[in-house]
């Protein structure tokens, strides 16, 4: 059965197996885990990196000092395990000065604030050797329409990011951007709620191409929305910079579930198209495989480090799985019937325009529309059932 190695480039978040699983009900069941203990565990079970809010890491107010000793502790840990930090966050809201967002609260003070919270947070993550800077707005929104003048915070949310690109730029950091969509909670609705709203931001900013998107599979999926679809449609634009792996069953709060332990079957479509790159070989992904996910409020320590090989073994059976399916004669023989290669044809001919498409009559004139009914199926059932049952290992 697959085990962990350095080249899966597995990763995941201080505040994710180091959650104490305080929530809007109840208070912590678990206690504070120490940062150089949990750069311990990961590196002992070959994860390639961790990542963190600066939050996460000193607490929001520390003094220089105490800011600077916890550095210290994370890089004594580093430099004894050998485990990196490949992208690093900015916490804008958790403390109450955020209470109606960061980079687009309505106060003008508290913006400035957050600028600078971030790109504080830049030196620290360029100094740590990190390639993406990830910004989950999670405050970044409103309850009541009468409250937040979106263009408005659209254009104060694009001033911020263009600032911190040139500051990227003017330092010589190699530092990209990949922004977090997430339709709702904390706030009633927050802004850049989903993979395409994002993507559609990105093309108004100064430095787009500094520029991408850290999607978590969750979060779409609270939006009602095919994962596995909006990832596909990032990695057509180049902007996959990163990504957020999770478990979430269907249009509710935020679960935060081991990866896999939600919608199996997207699970599934996802590992096979960021290995693959989909049916027809597209485009992979190269990056870190990033978990953000909870171990849920029930799980004492040991089965927080349970949950954490949890995730790990989930993506890798699901490889394995996809690389089965992949393999398989009979998938490949369904695949040419369901035509899911001629997607790749250009649907005019070479040099052909639309003065040929109209002259030509098999296009139109002599086309047999009627032969679609009753006749001329996809088969994509078929291809289905085959995908399923090697999901289940049954193949
Ligand atoms: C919230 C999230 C965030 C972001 C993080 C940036 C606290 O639903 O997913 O986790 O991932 O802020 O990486
Ligand atoms: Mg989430
Ligand atoms: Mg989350
Ligand atoms: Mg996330």
């Amino acid at each position: 059965s697959p085990a962990p190695t350095l080249e899966d480039k597995f990763t995941f978040g201080l505040w994710t197996f180091g959650w104490a699983a305080q929530d809007q009900f109840g208070s912590a069941t678990r206690a504070h885990v120490d940062t150089v203990y949990a750069v311990e565990q990961l590196a002992e079970r070959n994860v390639y990196g961790m990542t963190f809010h600066d939050d996460d890491l000193f607490a929001f107010g520390s003094t220089d000092a105490e800011r600077q000793a916890e550095i210290d502790r994370l890089k004594g840990a580093l430099d004894a395990t050998g485990l990196k930090i490949p992208m690093v966050t900015t916490n804008l809201f958790s403390h109450p000065v955020f209470k109606d967002g960061g980079f687009t609260s309505n106060d003008r003070d508290v913006r400035r604030f957050a600028v600078r919270k971030v790109l504080r947070n830049l030196d620290l993550a360029a100094e740590l050797g990190a390639e993406t800077f990830v910004m989950w707005g999670g405050r970044e929104g409103a309850e009541y329409d009468a409250a937040k003048d979106i263009q408005g915070a659209l254009a104060r949310y694009r001033e911020a990011v263009n600032l911190l690109s040139e500051y990227v730029l003017d330092q010589g950091y190699s530092l990209r951007f990949a922004i977090e969509p997430k339709p709702n909670e904390p706030r009633g609705d927050i802004l850049l709620p989903t993979v395409g709203h994002a993507l559609g931001f990105i093309e108004t900013l100064e430095h787009p191409e500094m520029v991408g998107l850290n999607p978590e599979v969750g979060h779409e999926q609270m939006a009602g929305l095919n994962f596995t679809a909006g990832i596909a449609q990032a990695l057509d634009a180049g902007k996959l910079f990163h990504i957020d792996l999770n478990g979430q069953r269907g249009v509710k709060f935020d679960q935060d579930l081991v990866f896999g332990h939600g919608d199996l079957q997207n699970a599934f479509s996802l590992v096979d198209l960021l290995e693959h790159g989909g049916p027809n070989g597209g485009q992979a992904y190269t990056g870190p495989r990033h978990f953000d996910y909870k171990p849920s409020r029930t799980e004492d320590p040991e089965g927080v480090w349970r949950s954490v090989d949890a995730n790990m073994r989930m993506y890798l059976l699901l490889k394995e799985r996809a690389a089965a399916f992949r393999a398989d004669p009979e998938v490949q023989e369904a695949l040419a019937a369901s035509k899911v290669a001629e997607i790749q044809q250009p649907t005019l001919n070479e040099g052909e325009g639309y003065a040929e498409l109209l002259a030509d009559r098999s296009a139109y004139e002599d086309f047999d529309a009627e032969a679609y009914f009753d006749g001329k199926g996809f088969g994509f059932v078929r291809l289905q059932q085959l995908a399923l049952e090697h999901l289940m290992g049954a193949r």
